[in-house]
């Protein structure tokens, strides 16, 4: 039995799996970079452990570190988290090679699905459909102008390692293609060295729909429904939703069963992701798969009821899955926004800096993953996310406007945030209505990148005002009268009427 786990992460993530040990008496272990001295897990965690300079190449990625690091503490198992190391075949081998339980798929399932063609080849074989294209890797340019006529276009040029749009480019017209083919090699080549390539249809306005698996040892495989993840900016994912928008209860099953077949295809075991495109015809084909912990996961465990990192210790230590399909409902409707230390109206640049206030929203239905705390210092040394608002509701309405109150009552000050911009998606008809695909933000610009101060935003001006007031007349505050900050002006704003009295 796992009596230690060390988590090769840091942030909410790392938070996150702490949290999961302690229900289940597991003590944790945290590592932590120069740059998080003073970060939260190094707080939360049983021991925390110094490996590194800021950059994560030295510290959150030096496998030998964290090895010497889970020696040394003796701790029994790592947990990778997402990002860093969780996706590295190298890392889960060489966790084996030292008896160290690795949290997650063994190597041969990491490599398959870490690689396209051989993800493509392996669920061609298991009956998983993809997106028709070539078989294999295009050697020559003979052989792609055969493969663009059998085909046909508008198609995509993909690179075999890529991932999150690196190396891919879409070929509208037969004179864009040799060149396209040509550049998305070289891409390949540079950011990953391998520059295999193949092409597939392209598939025009598609939804991004990825299925929650979970693997035993023992070959069990289920799944836990599906994620809706077309809301996306550069894939970078903003709001996901379970369930579907889209979805029908007959194409759900049959995906799901799909889903489960890709994960027993590579002997898979843990918590993995299996991706696909879905057009408007409910036509789906496989995509990738993620052979890791998902940020995402959170809303696939409010609406299914599953703490999936607990069930990914329980898988690590050998017990058989805690559940059956036949036990796996949806319940209700969860949705997730990320919120980001950057600014919405400056081009999402990235805004580190000290948080001065913080307000975390609260209440009914709603879920805050966060590792930030007032006076913390966000590194820039690392991904911007801030932390992840999650919350659930018996409908999608109830759901939709729980989220919008959620954001209403978070209040972060010191650094820009994407709150405003997230805001500004749940006013938008097409969300609200649920019909969007992966075109949505673009389609939706117009609205979306408007600056405009919300009433939510007038309000922290409200704030800010009155607390200088405050402070200013602390010292007589037996002497206060009753007072309106800012005038008249809040009838303007229609929601609410600010009153602040002291
Ligand atoms: C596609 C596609 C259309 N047709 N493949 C983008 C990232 C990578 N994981 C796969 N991607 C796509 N592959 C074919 N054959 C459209 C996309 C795509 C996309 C997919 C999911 C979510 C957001 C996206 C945004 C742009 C393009």
């Amino acid at each position: 039995m796992i009596k230690k786990i060390l988590i090769a992460n840091r942030g909410e993530i790392a938070l996150r799996i702490m949290r999961s040990c302690r229900e289940m008496g597991i003590k944790s272990v945290a590592v932590f970079s120069e740059a998080d001295r003073t970060a939260m897990h190094v707080r939360y965690a049983d021991e925390a452990y110094f490996i590194g300079p800021a950059a994560s190449s030295e510290s959150y990625l030096n496998i030998g570190k964290i090895i010497d690091t889970a020696i040394k503490c003796k701790a029994d198992a790592i947990h990778p988290g997402y990002g860093f190391l969780s996706e590295n075949a190298k890392f889960s081998a060489r966790c084996e090679k030292e008896g160290i339980i690795f949290i997650g798929p063994r190597p041969f399932a990491i490599e398959t699905m870490g690689d396209k063609l051989t993800a493509r080849k392996s669920m061609i074989e298991a009956g998983v459909p993809v997106v028709p294209g070539t078989k294999g890797e295009i050697r020559d340019e003979k052989e792609a102008m055969r493969m663009m006529e059998e085909i046909g276009l508008p198609l995509m040029v993909k690179a075999s390692a890529g991932g999150g749009g690196k190396g891919m480019r879409l070929v509208k017209e037969e004179k864009e293609f040799i060149p396209a083919l040509n550049m998305a090699k070289s891409e390949a080549r540079n950011a990953f060295g391998n520059d295999a390539v193949y092409i597939e249809k392209y598939i025009e306005s598609p939804h991004h729909i990825e299925f929650q698996i979970l693997a035993d040892q023992h070959g069990n495989v289920i799944h836990l429904f599906e994620r809706e993840c077309s809301v996306q900016r550069r894939h970078q994912k903003v709001v996901e939703e379970t369930p579907s928008p889209i979805m029908t209860p007959e194409v759900r099953k049959e995906m799901g069963e799909k889903a489960v077949a890709a994960a027993k295809a590579v002997d898979y075991q843990g918590a993995g992701t299996v991706e696909f495109i879905v057009d408007d015809k409910l036509n789906y084909y496989f995509l990738e798969m993620n052979t890791r912990l998902q940020v995402e996961h959170p809303i696939t465990e409010r609406v299914v009821g599953v703490d999936l990192v607990k069930e990914m210790v329980r898988i690590a230590q050998g017990e058989k899955l805690s559940y059956k399909q036949e036990d796996l409902f949806q319940h209700g409707h969860a949705i997730e926004v990320r919120i980001y230390a950057e600014d919405p109206d400056e081009n999402f640049m990235p805004s580190p800096g000290v948080i001065r206030h913080l307000t975390e929203p609260l209440g009914l239905g709603v879920r805050h993953d966060g590792y930030v705390y007032e006076g913390y210092e966000i590194p820039m040394d690392y991904d911007p996310m801030i932390s992840k608002l999650i919350v659930w509701g018996n409908t999608r309405e109830e759901a939709i406007s729980r989220l919008k109150r959620a954001l209403y009552n978070y209040k972060i000050t010191g650094v820009k945030t994407s709150i405003k911009f997230l805001e500004r998606i749940l006013d938008v008809p097409d969300f609200v209505e649920g019909k969007y695909n992966t075109h949505f933000i673009e389609k939706n610009a117009d609205i979306l990148m408007t600056p405009k101060k919300s009433v939510g935003e007038f309000e922290d001006i409200a704030v800010i005002a009155a607390s200088f007031d405050f402070l200013s007349k602390v010292e007589s505050l037996k002497d206060c009268k009753p007072k309106h900050v800012l005038g008249n002006n809040w009838k303007d704003f229609g929601r609410k009427k600010a009153v602040l009295r002291f």
